[in-house]
């Protein structure tokens, strides 16, 4: 019989990745999607027109329990929260309720309706945990042992996620695992983010439907990797034989100035500060100024390897919004 997967958050970047790898290996595939005249739905349908839509909230613990009953799902991705960092400075009270709380309301749904020893769950953790500070910044990158230190209340929240995951575990033997995931990009990224911002800028500068970029910091540092290869490790991190944390990260870090650099490269422009404005609304009240990430636990674990280089993954983005806007 077709194994089941449920996954909150399809209509997201990870889920449009996620879908299409679980029907390909033979998945019945849910997808929780929300609110009462959500635009992304007929897209996710058009796209993806095996998945089958379920109406719920993880605001609203009912009708997630209502989710699980349907679906009844061998496997069950969380990766439904408020996601962007800086909204979540604006929005600290929804944060908490969708990106913490949420998580909580998933696991409850899945014990109380007798499914704890049935159903995998995957939890959407995040490098947003660490804060990149001096003092808990291991040289050879955060691992699944390093210090927390969140500097949102996006981070905050994904910790509360994160070590609710772990004693739904402990306390109820559930087969519930995390995935700390360092920065992942691509295709599917969000305008929001800066290195969509980036790649659609561009694109749209060297179409002469743009002058400029507005950017906040430019110095920060990520572990920047591929979201295609991030939700593969998703997938094996519930076919192990034990629950288990695990980070997926590339063991680079690199700065928003350098994918700046290679993003203006690919249209043949090498001095790009001409089309750069700095603008105060894009920064944060508080900045998490480099991560890093140690991969080594889930690619000898798991056997997980990611494809995409940093030079590869802006060369992919910004073809595809040339070919996309052109
Ligand atoms: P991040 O991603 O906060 O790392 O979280 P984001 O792309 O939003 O920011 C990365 C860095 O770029 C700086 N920055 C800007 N950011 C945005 N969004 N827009 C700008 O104009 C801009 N200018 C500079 C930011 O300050 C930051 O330093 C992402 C999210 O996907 C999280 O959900 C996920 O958990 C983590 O990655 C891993």
């Amino acid at each position: 019989m077709a194994k089941r997967a449920l996954i909150t958050g399809i209509t997201g970047q990870d889920g449009g990745h996620l879908a299409p790898l679980l029907h390909d290996k033979g998945y019945e595939v849910f997808g929780v999607i929300r609110g009462q005249n959500n635009p992304k739905k007929q897209a996710v349908l058009d796209e993806f027109p095996f998945v089958t839509l379920i109406e719920a909230d993880l605001l609203d613990p009912g009708s997630i329990v209502r989710a699980v009953e349907q679906a009844d799902p061998d496997e069950f991705y969380n990766l439904g929260a408020i996601s962007h960092v800086g909204y979540s400075f604006t929005n600290p009270a929804l944060t908490l309720q969708a990106t913490a709380g949420g998580v909580l309301t998933c696991l409850e749904a899945i014990r109380l309706t007798g499914r704890a020893e049935k159903t995998r769950f995957y939890q959407a953790s995040t490098s947003e945990m660490f804060g990149g500070l001096d003092y808990n910044r291991p040289g050879e990158g955060y691992d699944e042992h390093s210090l927390f230190h969140p500097r949102s209340p996006y981070g905050v929240a994904k910790l509360y996620a994160h070590w609710i995951t772990k004693n739904y575990r402990e306390s109820y033997g559930m087969f519930a695992s995390s995935g700390i995931l360092f920065n992942h990009e691509g295709e599917r990224r969000g305008p929001e983010f800066v290195t969509r911002k980036i790649t659609q800028g561009v694109a749209r500068i060297k179409l002469g439907l743009q002058e400029t970029i507005q950017l906040g910091d430019l110095w920060p540092k990520r572990d920047w990797g591929y979201a295609g290869d991030y939700v593969r490790g998703m997938w094996q991190m519930l076919q192990h034989d034990v629950p288990d944390d695990f980070v997926l990260a590339t063991g680079e870090t690199h700065s928003i100035e350098e994918f700046l650099t290679l993003a203006f490269r690919e249209i043949g422009v090498e001095d790009w500060s001409p089309y750069v404005e700095r603008n105060e609304a894009y920064t944060r009240p508080a900045e998490v100024d480099i991560l890093l990430g140690n991969p080594r636990k889930a690619e000898t674990e798991l056997g997980w390897r990611r494809e995409v280089d940093f030079p590869g993954l802006v060369r992919l983005m910004v073809e595809h919004d040339l070919r996309l806007l052109s």
